[in-house]
C-alpha cells in the first residue's frame, strides 16, 4: 500500500512537471520554468530520481536563473550541456562498519558524490549526521560546483558524508568510525582527485582522524587531500574562521553597495551554534553589530545583552554541550524549545546558520514584518524557494548561500595551495584573501544580475555557471 502510494505521488510529481512545468511542491510560487529546454532537463530530473526533492529544489532554483542567459547560447542545449550538468560524474555509496564503547556492531552508510570536475578536482565537504541521505548530498555537491567557480579558483565539486550522528558518541567511537569511513574513501580521492573536508558534525576532530587514516594506509603525507585540517599538520590559518568571517565580508559589501548602510550598531539574529554560526557572531560583533540569538537543534537562546561568544565557545567547542546551557550560565538570556521560534526575534540583519530549509515562507513573513533589511545565508539552502520568494517581493536584500558561504571552501583552497608550497601564510594574509575573495565574489554577482535584470540569486547562479560551463565546452563530450 505504501509502495503505491510512493509511486502515485511519484507519478503525480512527473506529470505536473511536463504538464505545467511546476512540480507539485513549488505550486504557488511565481517563478516558473519557460524554455522547452529547461523543462526537458528538468523533466529529466524528476523522472530518474523523484524521490530527491532537496536535489529536485536545488537544480529549479539554478535552472530558473539560467533562462534569461541560455537564450544568449544555444550552443549548451547542442551539447546537451545542462543534461550533463545536472548527473554527478560519480556517485559512491559504502558500507561503514564500526564498534561501539560496548562492543556492538554498527553499519551506517557512506557516500561520495564527485559531481563535476570541470574546474579542478572535486572539492567539497563531508556531513555526518543522521539525516543524510543521496538527495541530500546531492544538492550540497550540486550548489558546490557553482559556489567553487564564484570562488575564482580551480576546484571542481564534490559532497559527501554518512548517515552517522557524532552526537553523544566517545572519542573513540568516532575515532573508530572516521577509520572505517576512509578505508573506504581513500581509494576514491587524492590530492588532484578529490579534496573532502568538513560540514555538519565534521570539525576539526573529524578531520584530524580521518587525515590520519588515509596517512596510514596511502603511506603518504598527501597532506593537500583534506582541508581544515589542524594548524600542526597542514591545516589552514583562518580555515575555522573562514565561512563565518566570509559570510560578514560578503553581507558588508552588500550593505554597503546596496543600502549604504553597515553592520554598525545593527541587531542581528543568526541560526545555529555550530561552525559557521560562531565565528559569523565573532566577524558580526566586531564590525560593530549586536547578535542576539543563538541555536540549535533543540532550542535558542535569546540574550538582549549581546552574546558572549566566551561563554558559547566554551560551551559548543570545548564541552561538546547544548545552547540550553547558555541561558543557565548568563544573566538576562533567556532559552526556549524548537530551534525555529527564533525567527521570532526582531533583528536587522538575519543570518541562517543552522540547515537546509529552515526559513520556510511563513517564517520568511516574520521576518519581514519584523523590519529586517537583509539575509544572508550562511548555511546551505537555508531558504525555501517559498521563503525566497517573500524577501524578494518584500525587496529585502538577499544574499544566496553559494555566494555568501563561499568562504570556507576559498580557504580551503587557499589550504590546498600552501599545502602544495609546503609553506604556510599568516593570519592576516590569509584573512586578507578571504575578505579579497568575498569583496569580489559581492561584485562578481552583482554584476551578473545587473546585466541580467535579475537578483543576487540570478547574479550567483549564472556567474557560477558560466566558468564550468565554458570549460564542459572546451573539454568535449565528458
Ligand atoms: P556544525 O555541525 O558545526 O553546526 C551545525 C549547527 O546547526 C549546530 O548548531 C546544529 O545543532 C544545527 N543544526 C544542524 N542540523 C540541524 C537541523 N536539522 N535542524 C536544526 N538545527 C540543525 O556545522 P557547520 O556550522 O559547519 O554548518 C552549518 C551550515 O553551514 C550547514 O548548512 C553547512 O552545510 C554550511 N556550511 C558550512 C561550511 C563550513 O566550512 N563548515 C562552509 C559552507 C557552508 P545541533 O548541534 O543541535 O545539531
Ligand atoms: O559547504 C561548504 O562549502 C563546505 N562545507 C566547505 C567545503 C570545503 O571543501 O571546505
Amino acid at each position: 500500500m505504501q509502495v503505491w502510494d510512493r509511486k502515485l505521488e511519484n507519478m503525480k510529481l512527473v506529470r505536473a512537471s511536463s504538464e505545467t512545468a511546476l512540480p507539485s511542491y513549488r505550486m504557488g510560487v511565481s517563478v516558473m520554468l519557460q524554455s522547452a529546454y529547461m523543462k526537458r532537463v528538468y523533466d529529466q530530473v524528476l523522472a530518474r530520481d523523484p524521490d530527491q526533492k532537496e536535489f529536485q529544489q536545488a537544480v529549479l532554483e539554478v535552472l530558473e536563473s539560467l533562462e534569461p542567459m541560455l537564450e544568449k547560447h544555444p550552443e549548451y542545449e547542442k551539447a546537451g550541456l545542462l543534461e550533463r550538468f545536472v548527473e554527478p560524474e560519480r556517485t559512491i555509496v559504502f558500507r561503514v562498519p564500526w564498534v561501539d564503547d560496548a562492543g556492538n556492531v554498527r553499519v551506517n552508510r557512506g557516500y561520495r558524490v564527485q559531481f563535476n570536475s570541470a574546474i579542478g578536482p572535486y572539492k567539497g565537504g563531508l556531513r555526518f549526521h543522521p539525516t543524510v541521505n543521496l538527495s541530500i548530498l546531492k544538492f550540497l555537491g550540486f550548489e558546490q560546483i557553482l559556489k567553487n567557480s564564484l570562488t575564482g579558483l580551480p576546484i571542481g565539486g564534490g559532497k559527501g558524508g554518512a548517515d552517522f550522528d557524532p552526537k553523544g558518541k566517545s572519542d573513540a567511537e568516532v575515532m573508530r568510525f572516521c577509520q572505517s569511513f576512509m578505508t573506504e574513501l581513500q581509494r576514491h580521492i587524492g590530492l588532484d582527485v578529490d579534496v573532502p573536508a568538513g560540514d555538519i558534525g565534521v570539525g576539526g576532530r573529524e578531520i584530524g582522524f580521518l587525515f590520519g587514516q588515509y596517512k596510514r594506509i596511502r603511506d603518504s603525507y598527501d597532506a593537500g587531500v583534506l582541508t581544515g585540517k589542524g594548524l600542526d599538520f597542514g591545516g589552514s590559518l583562518a580555515r575555522t574562521e573562514a565561512t563565518g568571517y566570509g559570510l560578514c565580508y560578503l553581507t558588508a559589501e552588500m550593505l554597503k553597495c546596496m543600502k549604504n548602510e553597515s553592520f554598525a550598531g545593527k541587531t542581528v539574529v543568526i541560526s545555529g551554534s555550530g561552525n559557521v554560526a560562531i565565528f559569523a557572531t565573532e566577524k558580526a560583533t566586531a564590525l560593530g553589530a549586536k547578535v542576539v540569538a543563538l541555536s540549535d537543534s533543540n532550542g535558542y537562546v535569546h540574550d538582549p545583552n549581546g552574546i558572549n561568544l566566551d561563554v558559547v565557545k566554551d560551551i559548543k567547542l570545548r564541552r561538546r554541550g547544548r545552547m540550553k546551557e547558555y541561558a543557565q550560565e548568563v544573566p538576562g538570556s533567556t532559552y526556549a524549545d524548537g530551534f525555529k521560534g527564533i525567527w521570532t526575534i526582531p533583528c536587522d540583519i538575519a543570518l541562517p546558520c543552522a540547515t537546509q530549509n529552515e526559513i520556510d515562507g511563513e517564517i520568511a513573513q516574520t521576518i519581514v514584518k519584523n523590519g529586517t533589511m537583509a539575509v544572508a545565508e550562511g548555511a546551505n539552502m537555508p531558504s525555501t524557494p517559498e521563503a525566497i520568494e517573500v524577501f524578494r517581493k518584500a525587496g529585502i536584500l538577499f544574499a544566496p548561500a553559494k555566494a555568501a558561504n563561499a568562504g570556507g571552501v576559498a580557504t580551503s583552497a587557499l589550504e590546498m595551495s600552501q599545502n602544495s608550497m609546503r609553506y604556510s601564510w599568516t593570519f592576516q594574509e590569509v584573512d586578507a584573501k578571504l575578505k579579497d575573495i568575498m569583496t569580489g565574489i559581492f561584485h562578481n554577482i552583482y554584476n551578473a544580475a545587473q546585466e541580467y535584470g535579475g537578483d543576487l540569486v540570478v547574479g550567483a547562479n549564472i556567474a557560477g555557471f558560466q566558468k564550468v560551463a565554458n570549460a564542459m565546452l572546451a573539454q568535449g563530450l565528458v
